[in-house]
């Protein structure tokens, strides 16, 4: 790590879908995981952050999609802010300035292109130079799945063991080029729980949790020979396992909870019979009930003709892979 003197920067972070999951921290001050997970960045949603230390300010100043926010989502950015500061050796407050394009709650996670951007422009501006790999640990502390949208394409957690060894990396060998998202919007509201809630409560109640930790390590080392091997079948097969893997310890938590509606249901169904009539998909979906299906570029019209006549226009998205975290 070495200083210079900037004391602005700029940063854009894509959002990342995860298909094995991260549900539950061992440590959830520094945020290390008790497994790893296995994410594709987006191209189509991000974040864009800019960061200004500024000596003369009495306190952080943070401004989200245009509203300057108060309360926990500044306690969150302040924290982090300190976080920087403290790495950078310095005391100055800052003034963050952040847009996210995201088609408007497209259910898909913000906080890991957000945190993935204010990592990147407030390290830059507190005049840090990070390699990617202290980047992507800087971001973790911010939330955990930032840590991936650090990098494009197919990315691993490697969860490691303390803040010094849990972070992401970009897939060496990938493939699955023609991997494309139809992202399925069928609730805008925020959820009733949220993940940092939600995945406490799996790990400290629900009796099925360690068969998790082992079962995710080997969904992530079968999902990696898939990807390898260019294999889109096995790649959805198991993509669709862990995520129904991962909601099994939100219905067997207690008090137990459940981030799908009928409409999710109706969605999940939905690719299943397209998966009858020979049309092959699959489905993820993460602390919410929206619903992410996985195909081949080769079946994309034919899914999103299906998924539009059912949710309609508005609601159905397509995505692909997009890149890591990048300075304007
Ligand atoms: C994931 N999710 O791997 C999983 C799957 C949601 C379901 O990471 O508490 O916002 O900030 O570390 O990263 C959402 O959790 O949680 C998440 P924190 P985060 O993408």
């Amino acid at each position: 790590m070495t200083t210079s003197s900037t004391s602005s920067a700029k940063a854009v972070a894509h959002t990342n879908i995860a298909l094995i999951k991260y549900w539950g921290k061992k440590d959830s001050q520094l945020i290390v995981p008790y497994t790893s997970s296995l994410s594709l960045t987006l191209d189509k949603f991000y974040t864009e952050t800019s960061v200004r230390f500024d000596p003369t300010l009495p306190d952080d100043i943070v401004k989200i999609d245009h509203q300057e926010v108060a309360g926990k989502s500044w306690q969150r950015v302040h924290d982090f802010l300190t976080i920087v500061r403290n790495l950078a050796g310095m005391k100055d407050h800052a003034e963050v300035i952040s847009h996210n394009q995201v088609p408007i709650a497209a259910g898909l996670a913000s906080s890991a292109s957000a945190f993935a951007a204010l990592a990147a422009a407030a390290s830059k501006a507190a005049g840090l130079t990070l390699s990617s790999k202290d980047l992507s640990r800087l971001a973790r502390r911010g939330s955990g799945s930032a840590c991936r949208s650090i990098f494009g394409g197919f990315v691993e957690w490697r969860r490691g063991t303390n803040d010094l060894d849990s972070y992401a990396v970009p897939l060496k060998q990938s493939a699955l080029n023609d991997v494309a998202i139809v992202a399925l919007t069928v609730e805008k509201k925020h959820k009733a729980v949220s993940s940092r809630e939600g995945m406490n409560r799996s790990v400290t109640t629900s009796p099925y949790y360690p068969t998790w930790v082992k079962v995710a390590q080997n969904d992530l080392s079968d999902l990696k020979v898939a990807i390898n091997a260019n294999d889109f079948t096995k790649f959805g097969n198991i993509s669709e396992l862990n995520a129904m893997r991962m909601h099994a310890l939100t219905l067997s938590a207690a008090p137990d909870f459940m981030y799908f509606n009928g409409e999710t249901l109706t969605a999940m169904n939905e690719v299943k019979r397209l998966r009858h009539d020979g049309i092959e998909c699959y489905y993820t979906i993460d602390a919410g009930p929206n619903v992410k299906v996985l195909c081949q570029q080769a079946n994309l019209d034919a899914i999103v003709s299906r998924f539009t006549k059912l949710l309609g226009q508005e609601r159905v998205a397509v995505v692909h892979a997009g890149p890591g975290v990048h300075y304007l």
